[in-house]
């Protein structure tokens, strides 16, 4: 078994050598830094968890946080601090701003229990073997990801959603991943910024929409009636046939077009305004269903909101991650929750990791979940199998 690594980055001598005690004892390898600057230096990504000090001297926490950001490292961030509530907050934010996936953020003094909590309950549900750092960040050229879009190297994997009154399984995310013949499977955190810069990403999400289209042939005939979600990227809505060409797809497989909802990210709506909003408003006349994805982490939601006509919201997974131990992410849930209602929209919450957040959400009144504790992505084979052993409890 592998033993996931946990990096503490504290000046203060005595509270990182019981920061590593407790890490040592919630079965992690320990590294600790005493400054900023060390730990930047050594930087990889290696570690599954990083525990950072806001206030070091020399390089402070703030700085390392823009330095991780930078690196785009994946680690869990633990942001400690001896400041008032509000910074260490503002430092939170900051952070998850900047994509990193904070989380927690503790007050000096802590509690030990909680910490110690905390890393066992992180690594039973970040399990190793499928922690970000298995991700593979090779060099992968241009070529490459023209050559497997071409081959049909790109495969489809699923994450179920479940409806929280019902608790059926109503649709699926399709997440694409590289079947890389030499590497393996590729995550996509390995090649959507590629296939976007490079101009691929038409090609490629013609591909994942294809497939998913075809899946949702098999899964019918199979009686399996399922609605999946595709993510979009900023590129992908700027052409202007893009409506037609989905209807076609969606005809050329017996499918209506309220089978397929679009997920678009604020940061997609940001390019060609005017361009976008022509084709969104198109694509949602023709029936197709728009979701509006991660909401909640871009400038302009609300502004998004009025202007398009999302008939989902998809919560920020950050925000559910937190529910239950920050009760300003907890506010944030709710109010989501009674918006997207006011608007005549479904939520949705992804990154449901326990019970308890999920017993929440439908307390709260959320439509739909998604997330680890219901299930992870799986091949499209695993998916009939995994609905057949749930209905048969
Ligand atoms: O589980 P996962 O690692 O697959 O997804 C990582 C990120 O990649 C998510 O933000 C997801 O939205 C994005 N992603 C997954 N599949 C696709 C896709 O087909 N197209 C685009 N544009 N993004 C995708
Ligand atoms: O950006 P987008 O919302 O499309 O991202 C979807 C990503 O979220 C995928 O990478 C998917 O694997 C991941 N995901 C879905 N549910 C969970 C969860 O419960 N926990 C974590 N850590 N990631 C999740
Ligand atoms: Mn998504």
């Amino acid at each position: 078994m592998t033993i996931p690594t946990l990096t503490v980055v504290d000046d203060d001598i005595d509270l990182a050598h019981l920061f590593k005690e407790v890490a040592e004892d919630a079965g992690y390898f320990v590294q600790v830094f005493h400054d900023g600057t060390a730990f930047q230096n050594s930087l990889g990504d290696t570690s599954q968890i990083i525990m950072l000090d806001l206030m070091m001297p020399g390089m402070d926490g703030i700085e390392v946080i823009r330095s991780l950001a930078e690196k785009k490292i994946t680690a869990g961030l633990v942001l400690v601090s001896g400041y008032d509530k509000s910074v260490l907050h503002s430092a939170h934010e900051l952070a998850s701003e900047s994509r990193l996936n904070v989380i927690a953020s503790l007050t000096k003094p802590l509690k030990i229990t909680e910490l110690r909590d905390l890393l066992v309950d992180y690594q039973n549900t970040h399990p190793i073997e499928t922690a970000p750092k298995a991700r593979k960040k090779t060099d992968i050229t241009e070529a490459d990801l023209k050559r497997a879009i071409e081959n049909r190297e790109l495969i489809l994997y699923y994450q179920p959603q479940i409806n929280l009154v019902t608790d059926a399984c109503i649709g699926v995310e399709a997440l694409v991943r590289w079947q890389h013949p030499t590497l393996g499977l590729v995550f996509p955190d390995a090649f959507i910024s590629l296939a976007e810069k490079s101009g691929l990403i038409g090609d490629l999400t013609s591909l994942v929409i294809q497939l998913a289209m075809e899946q949702n042939r098999r899964w019918r005939d199979n009686d399996l009636k399922l609605k999946i979600s595709i993510n979009v990227s900023a590129e992908n809505i700027t052409s202007l046939s893009l409506p037609d060409q989905l209807i076609n797809l969606v005809n050329a497989n017996r499918l209506d077009a309220s089978s397929l909802m679009l997920e678009i990210t604020e940061t997609a709506l940001m390019g060609e305004l005017v361009k976008s909003l022509d084709i969104l408003t198109r694509l949602r006349m023709k029936g197709f269903d728009l979701s509006i994805d991660d909401f909640g982490t871009g400038y302009s939601s609300l502004a998004q909101l009025h202007r398009v006509p999302f008939t989902e919201l998809k919560i920020d997974q950050r925000f559910i991650m937190q529910m239950e131990k920050d009760h300003e992410a907890g506010a944030i849930v709710e109010t989501c929750i009674m918006l997207g209602h006011k608007l005549n929209m479904k939520v949705v919450a992804e990154g449901v990791e326990t019970q308890g957040i999920l017993d929440n959400l439908t307390r709260l009144g959320c439509d739909i979940a998604q997330g680890y504790h219901i299930a992870r992505p799986m091949p499209a084979e695993k998916l009939l199998e995994w609905i057949n052993s749930r209905t048969s409890q």
